[in-house]
């Protein structure tokens, strides 16, 4: 393929997935049940959030394979499709599906296309706060259009770093244990409940770091892609047993610093 063809693709691809996260985004704000959290101390609140979810992985897959029907898919609702084109959409419906229940306002659809070499667009949809993060491989991040950076300079005693938890009692005890004794080296934790949000929000230096053990694939890679292009690393650490691995995020010298520290924590 000619440089000029790559081109045309790749700004396909980003038109796409921009046009996909905004549908399936105005969807899940527009469609949320209103007692959606009331509903939470109810019968079974997980039930709505897992339809709302489906339902918008399934309007984000439909819309894609329609234009593209060759290309693979991974989705957290359960996607899964090899193709054939060499292109494979990462697609996270919602993610921060616990902040959607409540209704807070801190999830967001994600959707990546990926080749061979990792990810080439990623786009991270959030309706809440009227904001579109993208990024394409080599071309820089943008917040609704306008290019973002990621802090640099920062050393770890001022930095302000975002985390997640997981959802098994084993993995928490253990991150909180890491979170215990990185919290008096750092500025401040943040624990939004979103890893795409998270990575964005260091993307347009709404924090300086970024770290988490045991995420899906679907929940870092457009905001892995958003956050490297805005000038961070973004390392996965520490393959596990369990196959889990950390991923970290910082700009250098703070990310050296960071996975150094993360590292001797056993995080
Ligand atoms: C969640 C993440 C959250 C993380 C959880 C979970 P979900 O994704 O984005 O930040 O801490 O482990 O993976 O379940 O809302 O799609």
């Amino acid at each position: 393929m000619t440089t000029k063809h790559l081109e045309a693709e790749t700004a396909d691809l980003l038109e796409l997935a921009l046009s996909a996260a905004r549908v399936a985004g105005g969807m899940l704000l527009v469609d949320r049940p209103a007692d959606l959290g009331v509903a939470a101390t109810k019968s079974s609140p997980t039930d709505v959030v897992t339809e709302m979810d489906t339902a918008a992985e399934k309007l984000i897959v439909d819309f894609l394979r329609a234009r593209r029907p060759h290309d693979g898919f991974l989705g957290e609702e359960g996607a899964g499709e090899a193709g054939e084109s060499g292109i494979r959409w990462v697609v996270d419906p919602i993610d921060g599906t616990v902040n959607y229940l409540y209704g807070l306002p801190a999830w967001c659809v994600s959707i990546a296309a990926e080749d061979a070499d990792g990810a080439i667009v990623g786009v991270v949809e959030v309706p809440t706060q009227r904001e579109t993060f993208h990024a394409v491989r080599g071309g820089g991040a943008f917040r609704n259009g306008v290019a973002v950076r990621a802090n640099t300079g920062i050393p770890m005693d001022r930095a302000l770093v975002a985390t997640g938890f997981g959802y098994t009692v084993e993995r928490r005890t253990r991150q909180a244990e890491v979170v215990r004794q990185l919290l008096p080296a750092v500025r401040d934790i943040r624990r939004y409940g979103s890893a795409a949000i998270d990575l964005c929000a260091l993307a347009c230096g709404r924090v300086d770091a970024y770290y988490e053990r045991g995420l899906n694939p679907w929940d870092v890679a457009a905001g892995g892609l958003i956050a490297a292009e805005a000038g961070a690393s973004v390392g996965v650490l520490r393959v596990e047993d369990d196959g889990s691995n950390l991923v970290v995020g910082a700009a250098s010298p703070l990310y050296e610093e960071l996975a150094a520290t993360l590292e001797q924590l056993g995080a």
